[in-house]
């Protein structure tokens, strides 16, 4: 056995020989052959004193990618970058107070050359109410540029660096309390291409997951603050691409073309959470592991640690919605971790047979925009909450929430899920709409003359104002009695627990 793996050793090492000295007379050593295949690093990064006038980047909001650099030598290049600290939503009708590079989250993408020597200017807006800096893990020198970029409100400073390494490198504000800055949107990607640039593909995009910690819970309404106790626990309310649950969904879909290469630049700002990176539906041609220099080919889930990054490439044969999730599923369908990149194109039908993915995995990111919802919340605050405001926001989560077991028009499945329309079940109490959401409901039940004896898993992760919402459409929708759940009757509900709940499973 022993004898057999050294040959195939010696073989495999020849062959890589032969694979990489291809044109030299000489076979190379097995030694020689490691350094054949070694970019030499930072060693071989400098390519001399810039040439030509200084260039100023092209810095691009996510999810845009700056064109390639073009260049073939090394020039003097100039990052202008202010710090914007400034209210966005969050969720839908969920705004938090961001810290950004730029004014999003994440930050302006840098896109520069090994070799490049690059004037970094980091401006700290006259409103902001605390000092940052920044840390660029493709600066060669310590601290990343920390210590030379610290930045008071209605400052800024610069510091030059030459970017030695090529590869796809996280920045992100190094302020103490550190966690802090991070977990409030500082970070973003630098690209470094190798001297001979990436390989050409017909589109790239820019997606950055990060946690976010808010005091409320997940898509709890109005205006969240920063949770110093969840960060530190690393228990976060919210796992976001680009920094909002809507970035990347509905209208602002990552858009291709079936027959086109797609290539992701993604980064992981953390400042807790591992991504374990996935698309639905797809395959990575080539991932670019840990944003180096070597790339792996045909990978399902790729792992991109807090501070770290990745590009991937993939062709698209066929049309339709693929999800971008983080693999640690929950935080796809509980905490928001979910994006889409919507392909046009013909069908091929003989890659692939069946029908758009819907709801099963879009959940209620399936409904085109969730605007519904924020309205309703936005009434209910001013008091003046209407049922039909009610019954739209409601329709929009039942799409996401209920359609999977009863049906998008309530009718159930015989002899699985009871039907909602027309429910005698429902008829008889209208009040047990809401408690079935908040506490499942197990045992015997006869609906409209059929009995049912299964298991509802509660869905007390909904807020009192989802729940009052979906009941609400409910009562009003498939020749239902009519009527109407609030927000304070679905608390009432969610403290009394009925003696037929159900334990989820
Ligand atoms: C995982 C599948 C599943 C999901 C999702 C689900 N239900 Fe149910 N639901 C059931 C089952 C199964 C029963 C019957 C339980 C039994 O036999 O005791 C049921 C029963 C009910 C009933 C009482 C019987 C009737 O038909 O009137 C209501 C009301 C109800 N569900 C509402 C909802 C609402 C609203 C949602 C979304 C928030 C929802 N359900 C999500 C499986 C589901
Ligand atoms: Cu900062």
């Amino acid at each position: 056995m022993k004898a057999v793996h050294s040959q195939s050793l010696v073989v495999a090492i020849a062959f890589a020989a032969l694979a990489l000295g291809g044109c030299r007379d000489k076979p190379v050593e097995a030694g020689k052959t490691e350094e054949a295949a070694d970019s030499g690093g930072s060693r071989k990064g400098d390519f001399g004193p810039p040439q030509g006038k200084p260039v100023d980047a092209v810095l691009t909001a996510p999810p845009n990618v700056p064109p390639p650099t073009g260049r073939t030598a090394p020039a003097k290049v100039i990052v202008k970058l202010d710090v914007i600290e400034k209210e966005m939503p969050i969720s839908e009708g969920v705004t938090y107070t961001f810290w950004t590079f730029g004014g999003t989250v994440p930050g302006s993408f840098i896109r520069v050359r090994q070799g490049d020597t690059v004037e970094f200017h980091l401006r700290n807006l006259p409103e902001s109410k605390m000092p940052h800096n920044i840390d660029l893990h493709g600066v060669t020198g310590p601290g990343g540029g920390a210590a030379s970029s610290f930045t008071a409100p209605g400052h800024s400073s610069r510091f030059t660096f030459k970017a030695l390494n090529a590869g796809l490198y996280v920045y992100h504000c190094a302020t103490a309390p550190v966690g802090m800055h991070v977990a409030n949107g500082m970070y973003g990607l630098i690209l470094v291409e190798p001297p001979e640039g990436m390989p050409a593909v017909n589109r790239e995009y820019y997606v950055m997951q990060g946690d976010f910690y808010t005091t409320g819970k997940y898509r709890e309404k109005g205006h969240q603050p920063f949770d110093m106790e969840k960060a530190i626990i690393e228990q976060p309310t919210y796992v976001l691409f680009n920094g909002n649950e809507g970035a990347l969904t509905g209208d602002k879909a990552l858009k291709a073309n079936v027959g086109e290469t797609v290539r992701l630049y993604v980064g992981n700002g953390g400042p807790n959470l591992v991504s374990s990176f996935h698309v639905i539906g797809e395959i990575f041609d080539k991932v670019w592991f840990e944003g180096g220099t070597r790339f792996q080919e045909n990978v399902q889930t790729t792992l991109i640690p807090a501070g770290g990054a990745a590009m991937m490439d993939f062709h698209l044969e066929v049309p339709g919605s693929y999800v971008l999730v983080d693999h640690s599923i929950f935080r796809a369908f509980n905490k928001g971790a979910l994006a889409i990149l919507k392909a046009d194109g013909q069908e091929n039908k003989a890659i692939y047979s069946g029908k758009e993915v819907d709801y099963v995995y879009l959940g209620d990111r399936a409904a085109s925009n969730m605007q519904a919802v924020a309205t309703a919340a936005a009434s209910a605050k001013t008091g003046d909450l209407s049922v039909e405001q009610q019954i739209e926001a409601g329709k929009a989560l039942f799409a996401g929430t209920c359609s999977t077991c009863h049906q998008p028009e309530g009718q159930g499945m015989p002899g699985v899920f009871p039907p909602l329309a027309k429910s005698d079940y429902i008829a008889a109490d209208p009040k047990r709409v809401p408690s079935v959401i908040l506490h499942g409901l197990v045992g015997a039940v006869k609906v409209n003359g059929q009995d049912y004896n299964s298991n509802m898993p509660p869905m007390s992760q909904l807020t009192d104002d989802e729940v009052a919402n979906i009941s609400t459409y409910v009562l009003n929708s498939w020749g239902n009695p009519g009527g109407r759940v609030t927000s304070a009757e679905a608390a009432q509900v969610r403290q009394a627990k009925p003696a037929n709940a159900s334990e989820g499973h």
